[in-house]
């Protein structure tokens, strides 16, 4: 008799999930602040699952974690210090220590629990959080912004959805806390969701950047895994221009980020720029 099938299946919206075979679980735990799970899946490799959501893979981590950070870094001409807010899997950081100008980055993870168990099932993605330059800040990553103003020359908010711990992310006083933490030429990206599932987010997160900083702009990539494919993120700035002085020669070790991909993920199809524009 054939072995059953079985597989994970995330609910990204009423009406529309998305399915991934599973080889095997293995690991399930319910932290002090959301549930936590690990799977092999058939085709995508490893699979790290939050309170019922995908927050990477093995096969398209690079994607969203290269499209997070490469673009503010390479439009900050040299970032030195660097917060990532949320991120324990450690994706970003491993991202962030890949420019050669950055002398610290602190990860501040609500969920230690997360930075342990990407260390020893996401080995590869984890890789950077041991590096010297690195400092892991247990605790809430809204105070974390708001306790140390005008330290960081960029700050990424690799959070997870607007559910539980993360709301607070998503809301105005947490992007005022992050405009006085920046340096006064500072600049922030935060994931802000689907255009196609989360449209009401994609449209408040960009609002708020743009009511906090000069300058804001959304920029889009295509992460398979999550809801609807097409993700989007929210630049905020107080100087430099995405757009501008955008070269490659920093580039290292990417396989999704160029130079051309920096440029193209600011061209917006015209739905989702009429939408933010509404
Ligand atoms: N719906 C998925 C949103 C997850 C965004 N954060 C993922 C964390 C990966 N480092």
């Amino acid at each position: 008799m054939n072995e059953p099938e079985l597989w994970f299946t995330e609910r990204q919206t009423q009406n529309l999930s998305i399915g991934l075979r599973v080889a095997a679980t293995l690991h399930t735990e319910q932290t002090p602040y959301q549930s936590l799970a690990v799977y092999d899946t058939v085709e995508y490799g490893r699979l790290l699952v939050l309170d019922g959501c995908v927050m990477t893979t093995d096969a398209d981590e690079f994607v969203y974690h290269e499209m997070m950070t490469h673009v503010p870094l390479h439009t900050h001409p040299q970032p030195r210090s660097v917060l990532v807010v949320g991120g324990g899997d450690g994706g970003v950081v491993r991202e962030v220590l890949k420019h050669p100008s950055v002398e610290r980055v602190v990860l501040a993870e609500i969920d230690e629990r997360v930075v342990a168990v990407a260390k020893e099932f996401f080995p590869a993605i984890a890789q950077g959080l041991n590096d010297p330059r690195v400092e892991l800040q247990m605790g809430d990553g809204i105070r974390y912004v708001q306790d140390h103003p005008d330290e960081f020359d960029v700050i990424l908010v690799d959070s997870t959805d607007p559910v539980g711990p993360a709301v607070g992310l998503f809301q105005e006083p947490f992007y005022q806390s992050i405009y006085r933490a920046l340096k006064a030429d500072g600049l922030m990206v935060a994931q802000s969701e689907s255009p196609f599932a989360n449209k009401q987010i994609v449209h408040d997160v960009f609002h708020i950047a743009k009511r906090v900083f000069p300058q804001a702009f959304l920029y889009l990539a295509s992460v398979p895994t999550y809801p609807t494919g097409l993700w989007s993120f929210t630049l905020g700035t107080k100087k430099y221009h995405p757009l501008q002085d955008v070269s490659d020669l920093r580039l290292q070790q990417t396989r999704y980020y160029t130079g051309d991909v920096h440029k193209a993920a600011f061209a917006l199809p015209a739905f989702v720029r009429q939408h933010i524009q509404e």
